[in-house]
């Protein structure tokens, strides 16, 4: 998807100008996928643009740099203000966020010791699987990509090189005409999407992967998991199997930039007739109401911006 460009991106304690927010060929980051990031939305609300959960995204960033040993030079309080900041300096009202911190230059090799460094950008972003997707649901595989096991890379930490995996599954995916995959675990569980988290509706139940299926601890999946339960709905975490997608009443994604995206047909069988169903369509108008700050329950999610 084009990049919507904007004017200004916080880097390493400053604004500077989209064009000067660059890394050096040799930033470590770019050979070894030494990275964490985060991925967040604003929404436009009658009292101005309000950050989604700004402060969950950026403890998790913590959280993904602790994991990888990573010191950040800003607390998550100076992240969140930063991000405040570049909402503003570019004057947006609906965006997407995207904090990023990586080992810079000045060392080769593994033992990962360069300096970290920090920019937050922002800019416009439609749904991630499309307007028409979120309508009416999109297509999916199941990927011959598993998600990597626990043992291997630590999945609940949202880092660069982690993505290598996903952007298999995805490509391979569109390649075999569908919108997006869905990956397995090392079991042979069912873990998440290549971007998103996944949920399965059967008799009335929603079911989600636990965290040790080797799943991103999503911060929409853990909004939907609370806005369902809100609603009367029972929310199991429990291990799910390739077959319990097929006769599944309803799948859906969820994902800062997915939000919530119904999914019509897994490897070509059509779920739930073929069409969103009522507990996703459910949730989904929830989910926009709350981010959009018309749910005063659920105001102390949202940053304002103004
Ligand atoms: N799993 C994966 C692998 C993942 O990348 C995301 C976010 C999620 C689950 C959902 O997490 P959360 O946003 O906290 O609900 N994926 C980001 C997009 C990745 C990309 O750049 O492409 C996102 O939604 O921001």
């Amino acid at each position: 998807m084009a990049l919507a460009k904007t004017k200004y991106i916080w880097m390493n304690g400053r604004m500077v100008g989209w064009e000067e927010a660059n890394v050096h060929v040799l930033t470590h980051a770019l050979h070894y996928g030494s990275s964490v990031f985060e991925g967040i939305r604003c929404y436009e609300t009658s009292r101005g643009p309000a950050i989604f959960r700004l402060k969950e995204h950026m403890v998790r960033l913590k959280q993904s740099a602790d994991i990888y040993m990573m010191k950040l030079p800003y607390t998550v309080e100076e992240l969140c203000m930063a991000a405040i900041e570049v909402v503003k300096a570019n004057n947006l009202k609906e965006c997407y966020i995207r904090p990023i911190a990586f080992r810079g230059t000045g060392e080769m090799g593994l033992q990962a010791r360069n300096p970290v460094e920090v920019a937050i950008a922002a800019w416009p972003w439609g749904p991630y699987l499309g307007e028409e997707g979120q309508k009416k649901g999109i297509r999916v595989k199941v990927s011959s990509h598993i998600r990597p096991p626990p043992n291997s890379l630590p999945m609940n930490a949202k880092a660069g090189g982690h993505y290598l995996s996903s952007i298999l599954a995805k490509m391979e995916a569109v390649q075999a005409g569908y919108d997006e995959a869905i990956m397995l675990d090392h079991r042979g569980f069912v873990s998440e999407g290549s971007g998103e988290n996944v949920f399965v509706v059967k008799d009335g139940v929603i079911y989600t992967p636990p965290p040790h299926a080797s799943i991103l601890i999503g911060i929409t999946r853990n909004t939907i998991m609370v806005l369902a339960e809100d609603l009367g709905y029972r929310v199991v975490e429990e291990d799910l199997t390739r077959a319990m997608l097929y006769v599944a009443d309803e799948v859906f994604f969820t994902g800062t930039a997915a939000e919530v995206t119904p999914v019509r047909e897994i490897d070509g069988i059509p779920i739930g007739g073929g069409k969103p169903g009522p507990i996703t369509l459910h949730l989904l108008n929830e989910y926009k109401a709350v981010v959009r700050g018309e749910k005063p329950k659920y105001e102390g999610w949202l940053t304002y911006v103004e």
